[in-house]
Formats: structure tokens, sequence, C-alpha cells
């Protein structure tokens, strides 16, 4: 089945090997002619028969090629499961809708990885960088690098495949989110934070320490990006904390290693020493996305409560309107309850995590390899091995499609 399982308008099933639109037939009573006999590229309306005289389901069979066809039926499950069944009971072989996209009887090109990598990009920036993968941007860059390789051009294979691999460290994460945690003590306001950034209230919040006792996870899009927010439960010496919310700090410490990017919130009179274990944050301002060390955003929450305290964010970093840089010592001030400093929180949190799209806006805007796979090709052909030939599978017989 080459649609999404669940309720919708429409399903499709392809059908694929030797002999398909004769197989259709079999089963299909096609308003002005058998499948088998009409030219490749036929819209063939009709009946594909049920198990009894007045059951069957009207549908469209589009005649690819002979050996391609696809019915178009109603959405849900029991339409296409029954027209499955039935290939099924004739000899079709059911196969992944990632095979199926294969099964043109090319090799497996960057092309046609990115349409299937573009089925779960995460946020729309991924899907364009993908939809000009689907368009040929990285094929025809390997195969113009391959070319300068033959000709001897190694100053300019050098210079596109470093151009490809720094592509690469965004185009990797095209189909996973940035990960960014959200940590500071206890009622610093992190979930109130995370809530403000998604725009409703995923986290609970109360005004009692240690509400927060597992990591809470929401995806959001900031920006055209997709971004997973890890809200944690709240630090404090783990000697004042006890079962779950214990546990929980144990969490929100060990997930700062596995993320992005590391929010660090502190609230009106929370000094770093009152967070209790703050150094354990793990980040440190400075250190690049994607260099080991997660980088961290600091940022003061409640600025609604601060009026008297805004003075050493201020000194630290001037501007307060001014979105600040990771890496400096500014902070960002936010209030979750007026909305204060939250754009400037998510513009913060994209330059920091994809610096690329004001840095180098080109450099995502052709060719961009995005599985490790196309990774180790760019590899191979900056260290001279050439392009390995696309693989080819075995041409199946029959096959149906799941
Ligand atoms: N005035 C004001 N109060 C806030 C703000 N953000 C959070 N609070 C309040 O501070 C208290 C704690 O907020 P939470 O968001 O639950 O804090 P937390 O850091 O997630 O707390 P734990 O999960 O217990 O670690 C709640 O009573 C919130 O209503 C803010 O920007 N301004
Ligand atoms: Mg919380």
């Amino acid at each position: 089945m080459l649609t999404p399982v669940g309720r919708g308008a429409l399903a499709v099933v392809g059908l694929a090997g030797p002999g398909a639109a004769s197989m259709v037939d079999a089963v299909f009573d096609p308003v002005g002619g058998r499948v088998a006999e009409r030219p490749d590229g036929a819209i063939c309306f009709g009946r594909w028969r049920g198990p009894g005289a007045e059951t069957g389901e009207d549908v469209v069979v589009a005649r690819l090629a002979a050996n391609r066809c696809e019915v178009h039926c109603h959405g849900g499950r029991a339409a296409p499961q029954a027209i499955i069944g039935s290939l099924v009971d004739r000899g079709a072989a059911l196969v992944s809708w990632e095979a199926w996209l294969h099964s043109g009887g090319h090799g497996v090109t960057a092309a046609d990885l990115a349409r299937i990598a573009i089925c779960r990009a995460g946020g729309p920036r991924a899907a364009r960088i993908l939809g000009r993968q689907i368009a040929g941007a990285l094929d025809r860059e390997l195969g113009r690098i391959v070319g300068l390789r033959a000709a001897g051009d190694d100053r300019a294979v050098a210079a596109a495949c470093d151009r490809l691999l720094q592509a690469s460290r965004v185009g990797l994460r095209l189909t996973t989110p940035w990960r960014v945690a959200v940590v500071g003590p206890v009622n610093a306001g992190k979930s109130s934070l995370v809530n403000a950034l998604a725009g409703h209230a995923r986290s609970i919040v109360s005004a009692v320490p240690g509400t927060t006792r597992d990591l809470v996870a929401t995806r959001i899009v900031l920006d055209g990006w997709e971004v997973e927010l890890v809200d944690t439960a709240g630090l404090r010496p783990v000697e004042a904390a006890a079962g779950a919310e214990r546990a929980g700090i144990g969490r929100a410490l060990a997930v700062q290693a596995e993320v992005d990017l590391i929010l660090r919130v502190t609230a009106p009179g929370k000094t770093d020493a009152a967070a209790g274990d703050s150094s354990a944050c793990g980040g440190s301002a400075g250190a690049a996305v994607g260099a080991g060390v997660p980088p961290v955003i600091d940022v003061l929450a409640k600025a609604d409560l601060r009026a008297d305290r805004c003075a050493p964010a201020t000194a630290a970093g001037g501007d307060l309107t001014a979105a600040p840089a990771v890496g400096t010592q500014t902070a960002v001030v936010t209030s979750a309850a007026t909305g204060q400093g939250i754009d400037r929180l998510a513009a913060a949190i994209v330059a920091a995590l994809v610096p690329e799209t004001t840095a180098a806006p080109d450099l995502l805007s052709d060719a961009v390899p995005f599985t490790p796979a196309l990774v180790r090709r760019v590899e191979q052909v900056s260290a001279g091995r050439g392009v390995s030939p696309p693989e080819r599978r075995p041409s199946s017989a029959r096959g149906g499609e799941s």
C-alpha cells in the first residue's frame, strides 16, 4: 500500500512484476476493455470483484506499464486490505513501500533515497532540502565530482567534497529533530518556558518545587526546523529529593550528554550555587553544535518578577533586545507570563542549532547528503576511490505491495 494507513479519502495499492496487468484483470471488471490490452498510461474505471455477487469496490486502475499498475480505492483499512488480499491469493508477494519506490528497475540513487526520506521530513525546511535531492541535486553533483576526478582536477574535487560534507551535518538531521534539553533548578520556570515555546500547555506547571519528575518531550517547529524540547526535573541537591524525583534528577543530568543544545534556566533569586548542581549541566558556552559537548544558552526566566534584576544581564549582554550569541555570556531574558523574550529565545535556539541558515545559506540550497551511506559515498570520492555503483536489487517476480 503506497498511502498511509488510516482513514483517508483515497488509498493506493501498487502492483509490480511480470503479468501485473493480467493479474489485475483476473479480479477487476473494467469499463472499456481489459487492463492488459490497454496502452500504458491508461486510466481504467471499474469494479474490483468481492467474494459475493453483490460485493466489490468501485476503483480506478492506472496501468503504468504491463508490469506495473496502481489501484486507487477508498481510504481506510477495509477496501485496500481486501484488494491486497485478492492479489496475494493470486500469488502476489507483499513488499514494503520503500522497496516499491526502489522497484522501478534502476539502482539506488540519492533521488530514490530522498523520496523515502521526505516522508519523514521534520518541518518545511527539511522537506525543501529533500525536494531538491529528489529533483537530482545530489546525483548531479556526485556525477560532476566524478567527472572532475577523471579530469584530474583534484583541487576542485576536494572543494566540492568539503562543501558536501559540511552540508551533511544538517543533511543527516533532516528526518530526526534537533534535541534541546531545558534544565535548571526546581521551580525556575522550565516547564512554563517549554509551554510558551510550544504554544500549548504540554508540561504540568505548578508552584510546588519538583513538579516535573520525568523527561517530557515536545516536538515543535522553529523557523521551519523540527526541534524536540526535553523538559527535565528541576535540579536540587539529591539529598533533598527522594524516590521518583531523585530518579528524575538523574535523568535530567544524563540527558544533557545526548542533546544538541541545553537551555540553562534560572529564575530571580536562584544563583548558580542555588541550582544545586548546575555545573553538572555538562554543556559549555562556546562549543559548536555537534562538537561533542552540547552548547548552552542561559535563560533568565520570570523577567516580570525581576524588575530590578535585569541589570546584570544588561551589563553582560548589553542590548537586551538583541539576539544573543551562543558562546558569549549573554543570557536571554524571558517571561512565560508575559511572552517577553520568547521569540528571541526561539531565534537563539535556531541560530545555535543551524547556524548555516544565516552564516552559509547557499550550503543548504543545492546538493546535500542526507544519509550515512551518502556521506560515505562522498568520502569515498574525496579519498579518490570513486563512486560505488548503485546497488541493484534482484528483480522480483510478481510483487504486490504493502
Ligand atoms: N511570574 C511568573 N511566574 C512564572 C513564570 N514562569 C513560571 N512561573 C511560575 O513559577 C512556578 C514554577 O513554574 P514551572 O514552570 O512549573 O517551573 P519548573 O522549573 O518546571 O519547576 P519544576 O518542574 O518543579 O522543577 C509556577 O507557579 C509558575 O506559574 C514567569 O515567567 N513569570
Ligand atoms: Mg517543571
